[in-house]
């Protein structure tokens, strides 16, 4: 039987016309090896974004969670290896919420390492010449603010929460910028899932 993964993806922010997180889950197969995917699209809003991935995953039970980000600069597809409890927005969310310096959860652990093996994934990756890095830090905004509540609230389960930053699609890369092709993202995402045990 397949397991379940749910996979999220946000929706544009900061007058992006796209947001390559939710343009490579909506492009990937809902098949990927042992696992059968289900898509959802997340607000860029700290706390909201959060509340609908737990209230779908509350119904869908998944043995893992996803969630994929944009990180405009990057030049690989990165997964994450901490969530820390710190909102510290530069700009204000899609909502016009600008929390700075505030705990996600007051009194909640300062942070949580993932519960996906991304290490052992990277290296996979790297290895089959993929562009693809494991990234220290998921930033203090919507994207961290997602990665640590889905942590909070899963740790103490069986349930894997994991966090994945891709960088810009060529079409929204200013001069000197990186950016991968859908293809390429999509083909890095695929290959890490697939290795997902
Ligand atoms: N990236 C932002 C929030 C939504 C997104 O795609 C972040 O890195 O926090």
């Amino acid at each position: 039987m397949k397991h379940t993964l749910l996979i999220t993806g946000f929706e544009p922010f900061q007058q992006e016309p796209i947001n390559p997180s939710w343009e490579a889950v909506a492009a990937l197969p809902s098949d990927i090896g042992p696992w059968h995917l289900e898509k959802l699209r997340l607000p860029t809003v700290f706390g909201q974004a959060a509340e609908l991935a737990l209230a779908r995953a509350a119904v869908l039970k998944p043995q893992a969670i996803l969630s994929l980000g944009q990180a405009g600069g990057r030049e690989a597809v990165t997964p994450e290896v901490v969530a820390v409890n710190l909102q510290d927005a530069r700009i204000p969310d899609n909502a016009g919420n600008q929390p700075q310096g505030e705990p996600i959860v007051p009194a909640g652990w300062d942070g949580y390492f993932t519960t996906l093996p991304v290490r052992s994934l990277a290296q996979q990756a790297a290895e089959k010449g993929f562009p693809c890095r494991l990234s220290y830090s998921a930033g203090t905004y919507v994207c961290n603010d997602v990665f640590y509540r889905l942590l909070h609230h899963y740790k103490p389960t069986e349930t894997r929460v994991g966090f994945i930053h891709v960088p810009f699609l060529p079409i929204q890369a200013k001069e000197g910028q990186p950016s991968l092709s859908l293809t390429q993202i999509t083909e890095v995402l695929e290959f890490l899932i697939g290795a997902l045990e």
